[in-house]
């Protein structure tokens, strides 16, 4: 039986399971309540599971598990012997478990029932699942579809969220609202302009042969842990990685490979970086353009002298189009201008560019800290055009790398989660399923919100994620959500979104990824992911469900496509039944994922063909387009007021966290433990503000749009960070970011860049 070659056989890889063993242990010694995670370390190592940490590629996949600490962290988390059952609500109203922390309402451990919301009693209730199908069903039937939100947050396979997409549009709308949106949403818009597909052109192997590695505003340390044994490698055999990041973070500066001692548990020891810049917030366009200029000056110098150009002439001319019109806005461009938004020197720039000019094949990296910003559509094509200069696409060790969040974030678009859905994927639906498909676009997160706000909005339905929490402006978000007559949220763990039920809410229970799921025959299934990397593979569990009452994600979606369009177009039983048969439709729709079924059951599955990737730009131009666009008239950092009080302030993951998912109050790396509701502040910073190591601050947003957005009672934490930035933690930090202020064209909250005052709180 196919399914069955994905579990039970013994690994021969060193490191991967036994090490993980060791890890988790060390984990589990720490923190009791994960004891339930043995019986999954104990078991044998599965071939082909997919780590739900991070979207880093993996290259044994179906061999080992590579793990890393944060991997274990997210598994050891869903395998947790704790469970929230019926009684737990009844115990506990939605009123009191509101005022319960983050951390405190996870840890409770795994949803066992379908529950159901009851107004008159404040609490959630048992239902069975068939019950509560149909009063869904019945009220979706009574809506406009586009009355609707239909949320995904990026753990969820492509099977379920191919068939949730599906259940969508047939019930008549595009409204997919999406983590993606509050995430790499700015890399999508600017490499589809760039170069024609959304996505990274780079493989794992590439990072093997780079000479050079950029890797901008992330901190895999902690949130791809597995990213850094690669850049280690990369310094070990000489290659340059150079690093930009507002903080100074310790992962980016040495790293211990925990595949050969565990040394990561204690720190670093190896390595990461060769080079280290410090850009202020929402200053790493400006960053580029500087080494674009200095790229562009040598090699007219090169060229006069009669050396080899710089620049690569033959891919400029066959392969791109719009250079001489940006390349006279970077000579246009003042330094002054690039120094003061960077808040780093020509001098800094001038070494991080001959690093470029001097490697054959150059990598850039980002994350959030390019993507959170209101210009991070503008900075991602900056970064593009600079790569392109020394044609550093399409070709081994070279290329562009956006570094994804959720470990099937990339895939769950691909699928079709799409708010804005491609033409082609509603063309192949209707000529699959011979109905027509929505073509309106329908709303992104922002809009939802919007939507929410305004009443119009009647139902929100989540399949996964923290909706309430990951978005800005939580104060505004529990408005929006509590005006819902309905809300339906698909879990593994109780969040504070839970608990904004609406006048009736519905949480359903589902089984995680580290979890055997079985049909009605016994065979056990799988699901697909795609990594950052476009590598699509398989994924089965390997420990028994939490509770006898859980549905995979799939039968759940199933059941309620199935009480809401009915089985006249889709066999939703059939596909409930057999991830197998949902593939199969997915081999027909989808471009790329022929023969599907079988080729997601080889090791490391298979590759969906990026074009540009070997050159292929499917742009109107047929060609990777530059981008010209001005610099920001003024970053956050330089709309401060000349006051010592006015920073930016970013919001990021501590080290013990996963998103809206707190595992522990400790974020090792920075020196933090046992707290969350800090802010890192340079020590000149603090003699300016009057405060000291320890002191209390109240932080106000300088809002725009008379909302009072404060919080009071953190710590300052002195560290290495540029002076007018802070630093500290998402979720907590939430209440601070402005619903309204969001990235050009992407749509994003601005959760990298807010404007803000602070004081110091009475002692
Ligand atoms: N363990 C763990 N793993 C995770 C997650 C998790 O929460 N926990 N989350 C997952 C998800 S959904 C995502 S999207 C990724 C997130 O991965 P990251 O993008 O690494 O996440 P953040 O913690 O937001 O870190 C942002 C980094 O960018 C830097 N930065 C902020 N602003 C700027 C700037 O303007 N310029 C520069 N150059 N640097 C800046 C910050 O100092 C910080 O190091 O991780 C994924 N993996
Ligand atoms: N201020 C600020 N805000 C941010 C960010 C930031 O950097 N700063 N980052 C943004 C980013 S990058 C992202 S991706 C979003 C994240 O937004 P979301 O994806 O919505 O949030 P998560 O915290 O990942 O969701 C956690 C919940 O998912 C559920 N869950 C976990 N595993 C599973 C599963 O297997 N199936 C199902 N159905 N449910 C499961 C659990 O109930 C858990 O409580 O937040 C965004 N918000
Ligand atoms: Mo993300």
């Amino acid at each position: 039986m196919a399914n069955d070659m994905f579990i039970g056989k013994k690994s021969k890889a060193a490191g991967g399971w036994g090490a993980l063993k060791s890890c988790g242990k060390q984990l589990l010694e720490t923190r009791k309540p994960l004891a339930g995670a043995m019986t999954m370390l104990k078991a044998n190592q599965p071939d082909g599971f997919d780590c739900p940490g991070c979207a880093w590629g993996d290259p044994n996949h179906g061999s080992s598990f590579e793990f890393c600490e944060n991997g274990v962290k997210a598994v050891a988390w869903e395998a947790t012997k704790l469970r929230v059952p019926p009684e737990f609500f009844a115990k506990n109203s939605v009123s009191q478990l509101r005022t319960w922390s983050d951390y405190d309402l996870e840890h409770q451990g795994r949803l066992t029932n379908p529950m159901r919301y009851n107004a008159a009693t404040d609490h959630y209730e048992p239902v069975t699942w068939q019950a509560a199908f149909d009063e869904i069903g019945a009220t979706l039937r009574g809506l406009d579809p586009d009355q609707v939100e239909f949320y995904t947050s990026g753990r969820a396979s492509n099977e379920a969220a191919f068939l949730y997409q599906t259940f969508v549009r047939l019930y008549g709308t595009n409204n997919f609202p999406d983590c993606s949106n509050m995430c790499h949403e700015a890399s999508g818009v600017a490499l589809t302009d760039a170069i024609g597909i959304g996505k990274g052109t780079v493989l794992l192997e590439d990072f093997e042969k780079a000479d050079a590695i950029f890797v901008f505003g992330q901190n895999p340390g902690t949130n791809h842990p597995r990213m850094l044994a690669d850049l280690r490698k990369a310094t070990e055999r000489g290659a340059q990685v150079v690093v930009f990041n507002t903080l100074k973070e310790k992962g980016l500066v040495r790293f211990a490979d925990p595949q050969k001692k565990l040394e990561m548990l204690v720190g670093g020891s190896e390595p990461t970086s060769t080079m280290y810049f410090q850009p202020r917030l929402g200053g790493d366009m400006a960053a580029a353009r500087g080494m674009a200029k200095i790229v562009f000056a040598a090699d007219e110098a090169a060229r006069a002298a009669g050396r080899a150009p710089i620049i690569d002439d033959a891919f400029l001319t066959e392969h791109t189009d719009g250079l001489d019109d940006w390349r006279a806005l970077v000579e246009a461009t003042p330094w002054t201008v690039i120094e003061e938004q960077s808040g780093l020197t020509q001098a800094d720039l001038t070494r991080a560019a001959e690093v470029y000019m001097t490697s054959n094949a150059t990598i850039a990296t980002w994350a959030m800290g390019i993507t959170q910003h209101r210009h991070s559509v503008q900075t991602i094509r900056e970064i593009s055009n600079f790569m392109f200069l020394r044609g550093n696409i399409g070709r081994e060790g070279a290329g562009l790398c956006p570094v994804r969040g959720h470990s099937n974030v990339q895939g769950d678009r691909t699928v079709g989660i799409n708010e804005k859905a491609p033409k082609a994927l509603l063309d192949a639906m209707e000529r699959e399923l011979g109905v027509p498909m929505p073509r309106t676009p329908g709303h992104n997160v922002l809009e939802a919100i919007g939507a929410m706000l305004a009443g119009t909005a009647k139902v929100f339905v989540g399949l996964g994620g923290n909706f309430a929490r990951a978005t800005p402006d939580s104060a505004l978000i529990a408005q929006a959500m509590d005006k819902l007559d309905m809300t339906v949220h698909v879990a593994t763990k109780l969040n504070h979104c839970h608990l904004l039920p609406g006048k009736v809410g519905f949480v359903f229970p589902c089984l995680g990824r580290t979890e055997i799921d079985r049909n009605s025959l016994g065979v056990r299934q799988i699901v697909t992911v795609e990594d950052s990397m476009s590598m699509v593979h398989g994924s089965g569990g390997i420990n028994l469900p939490a509770s006898a009452e859980l549905k995979s994600e799939v039968a759940i979606v199933a059941g309620l496509a199935k009480a809401t369009v009915g089985s006249a177009v889709v066999d939703w039983d059939a596909m409930a039944d057999d991830n197998d048969k949902i593939r199969e439709l997915m081999s027909r729709v989808l471009p790329g994922f022929h023969d599907y079924n079988t080729r997601v059951r080889v090791p490391r599955g298979f590759w969906l063909r990026n074009p540009a990737s070997e050159r292929e730009f499917r742009t109107p131009t047929a060609k990777a387009n530059f981008g010209t666009f001005d610099l920001p008239g003024q970053t956050e950092w330089q709309m401060r007021a000349d006051t010592a009080d006015t920073f930016v302030l970013q919001t990021m993951r501590s080290h013990d966290q996963y998103n809206t998912t707190v595992y522990a109050m400790n974020d090792r790396y920075r020196g933090v433990y046992g707290e969350r509701e800090v802010v890192f502040i340079n020590p000149a910073d603090m003699e300016g503000l009057a405060v000291a190591s320890g002191d209390r601050v109240t932080i106000v947003t300088q809002s725009t749009d008379g909302i009072e957005r404060r919080i009071a009672g953190f710590r300052v934490v002195p560290y290495d960070i540029p002076r007018g930035c802070l630093a500290g933690y998402y979720p907590e930090l939430n209440a601070l970011v402005p619903y309204n202020s969001f990235g050009d064209r992407s749509f994003t909250p601005t959760s990298k860049s807010v404007l803000v005052k602070v004081t110091r709180d009475a002692a």
